[in-house]
């Protein structure tokens, strides 16, 4: 059972504002592989070889193989009690916001409503020429790609490397990053930007910064409490605690 800390509870009052930002991590409990996590991602390709815009163009095919893989992967599984203990913050607290970089959408499947995907959602397609988006299983598939009415191919609605996020999401990140009380960091290894500078964001204005995690990652020194441990048990057992009060 976890204890957590008088420093930690006494600042979650119900009009406390608070901002979570979630990895991969979260989903992990949900059987959905990490990018970083030591049993690697499939076929033992670096993401950062896969999920990139020259890694499309080289092999448009090997790409979309690396996403309807996930996409089945995301449609296997379901959000784990990490996911529906978020969604039952964001109920009991008037001022919450998440933020994710996971592109799974298991935060709206586990009824979170005010969520920021920072890198996308991979059960989204987007035509590389019109722009077009639509949902996975929408695109016209030919040969094991996906094709647009307008004829052109269609992308994964995600973020790649070396990509800008989308503008106005980043913004109000930021916006709300830098006006939270307490910043939560949880499931993510902290070092893919910009999302990864989003908790100094928070400390530089004051806010208390907590991570949950059952690794140390870079950002570990630099928190006001390092929560150890699986998200999946810590976050039921801080909404239970809460519901105490
Ligand atoms: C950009 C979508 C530039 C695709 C993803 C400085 C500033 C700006 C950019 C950079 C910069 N320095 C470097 C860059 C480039 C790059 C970057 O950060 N590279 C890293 C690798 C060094 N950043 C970018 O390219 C970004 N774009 O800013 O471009 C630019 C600027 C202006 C104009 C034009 C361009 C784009 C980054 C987005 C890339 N897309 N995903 C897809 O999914 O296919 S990122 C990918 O990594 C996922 O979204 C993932 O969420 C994200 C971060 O990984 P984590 O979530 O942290 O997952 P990870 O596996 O690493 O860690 C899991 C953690 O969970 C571990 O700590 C583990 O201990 C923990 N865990 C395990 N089990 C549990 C658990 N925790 C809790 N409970 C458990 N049970
Ligand atoms: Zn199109």
């Amino acid at each position: 059972m976890h204890n957590f800390s008088s420093n930690l509870l006494s600042r979650l009052k119900p009009d406390a504002r608070i901002v979570v930002l979630t990895g991969a991590g979260i989903s992990a409990e949900s059987s959905l592989a990490t990018f970083r996590g030591p049993d690697g991602w499939w076929k033992s390709y670096r993401p950062e070889e896969l999920a990139t815009p020259a890694a499309f163009e080289r092999d448009p095919q090997l790409v979309w193989e690396w996403y309807n893989f996930r996409r089945n992967k995301v449609r296997e599984h379901a959000p784990n009690p990490g996911h529906l203990a978020l969604a039952q913050m964001e109920k009991r607290f008037r001022h919450f916001t998440l933020i994710t970089q996971n592109v799974d959408g298991y935060h709206h499947r586990a009824g979170s409503r005010t969520i920021l995907e920072l890198h996308g959602n991979i059960m989204k397609s987007r035509c590389r020429q019109c722009g077009q988006e639509c949902e996975a299983g929408a695109e016209n598939w030919r040969e094991q790609l996906p094709y647009c009415k307008c004829g052109a191919l269609y992308r994964p609605g995600v973020v790649w490397f070396g990509e800008s996020l989308p503008l106005p999401i980043l913004q109000d990140a930021c916006r709300v990053a830098e006006t939270c009380e307490i910043f939560f960091s949880i499931g993510t290894s902290s070092v893919v930007y910009p999302a990864a500078a989003l908790p100094a964001q928070a400390a530089a204005q004051g806010a208390y910064i907590v991570e949950i995690n059952p690794e140390e990652t870079p950002l570990t020194s630099r928190v006001d409490e390092f929560l150890q441990g699986k998200s999946g048990e810590i976050l039921p057992a801080l909404i239970n605690r809460i519901q105490q009060e």
